[in-house]
């Protein structure tokens, strides 16, 4: 275990560190024209995207040269895209989109180009042709599901059991690819899926759809993988006020790695939680200086992620930063 935690520990150094990423926070360089920047955010449904909006506002400060329009969408993608319509309005530098969903970009993404108006995606992937946007910085979603589905083969898989899944936003990308990871991982075991339902990443509906799980199949399961932390504590609520015990009856196994999880992960409460890093607003700002600046810069930037079991979870915690 002290081996694991080590080990663990020692990736960690290497969390924020980005592939291909050039050099240097944002700040300076660029002369003294203030960069007006229009941030598309999804909402504001988990602890991670708390975490990736401070980050965000921390990088795109006025000290390090920027004007930051902020707006969340609530979740919804008919908001998402008027917000963009808005920056393209407005005449902004830059437009950065953290899409809610995969699905109907293309139109305003075509606009933005014929605008001259450059469009750097953050976090999540879409599907609209790679042309109309320059970059994009996130997190590997179909790896962390591996991860968890890893964890869970060699954890449960030998013995026959039932699981049940809470989705993330249905039409976004990790809850996209992370079911499709986690399934790739799971192939050939005795893990069965009862159930999979959406809890739209928040604790409210986490908590909702796993109450009507324990309703439907009771004692039958044994493992819940929640597409991340938040809709895992939720459940958590729903699981004790069945009568039973979180982490023993049902081993749970969740994906984020913010304070809140790895404090249930070190409680015994959660079984396993795969990292997903939130804190991606210096690089992306130094992307989006780059891309302004005429330098060239990659498609893609892919955050490194680590994964936590009880014991590298109380490693963790005291030095968590989200
Ligand atoms: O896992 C979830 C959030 O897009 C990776 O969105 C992000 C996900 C994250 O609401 O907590």
């Amino acid at each position: 275990m002290k081996k694991l935690g080590a080990a663990l520990a020692a990736v960690g150094l290497m969390a924020v560190a980005l592939t291909g990423c050039s050099a240097g926070g944002a700040g300076g360089g660029g002369g003294d024209k203030v960069i007006t920047v229009g941030f598309a955010q999804t909402g504001s449904e988990s602890g991670w995207r708390a975490a990736n909006t401070q980050s965000m506002k921390e990088a795109f400060s006025s000290k390090n040269g920027f004007k930051l329009i902020f707006n969340a969408a609530d979740n919804k993608p008919e908001n998402q895209i008027a917000a963009v319509h808005s920056f393209i309005n407005q005449g902004v530098d830059a437009i950065v989109i953290a899409a809610v969903v995969t699905t109907g970009w293309d139109d305003v993404l075509k606009e933005a180009k014929d605008a001259n108006i450059p469009v750097i995606l953050e976090d999540r992937t879409i599907d609209a042709d790679p042309s109309l946007y320059a970059s994009w910085i996130g997190d590997d979603f179909k790896k962390e599901g591996e991860t968890a589905g890893s964890w869970a083969a060699k954890t449960v898989g030998s013995t026959p059991t039932n699981m049940v899944v809470l989705e993330g936003t249905t039409g976004s990308a990790p809850a996209i690819d992370r079911a499709k990871g986690f399934s790739s991982s799971i192939g050939g075991t005795s893990i069965t899926t009862l159930d999979s339902q959406t809890g739209n990443f928040t604790r409210a509906d986490g908590k909702t759809v796993m109450e009507g799980f324990l309703q439907k199949y009771g004692k039958k399961i044994n493992l819940l993988f929640a597409q991340n932390d938040d809709m895992g504590l939720g459940a958590l609520d729903a699981i004790k006020s069945a009568g039973l015990t979180p982490g023993q009856d049902i081993k749970i196994v969740t994906i984020d790695g913010t304070k809140d999880g790895l404090t249930a992960l070190s409680n015994g409460e959660f079984n396993y939680v795969v990292e997903c890093n939130p804190l991606l607003g210096e690089q992306v700002a130094s992307v989006v200086k780059d891309v302004i600046d005429g330098k060239k810069v990659e498609k893609a930037y892919t955050a490194k992620d680590l994964a936590f079991d009880q014991a590298a979870a109380k490693e963790a915690l005291p030095t968590r930063k989200y």
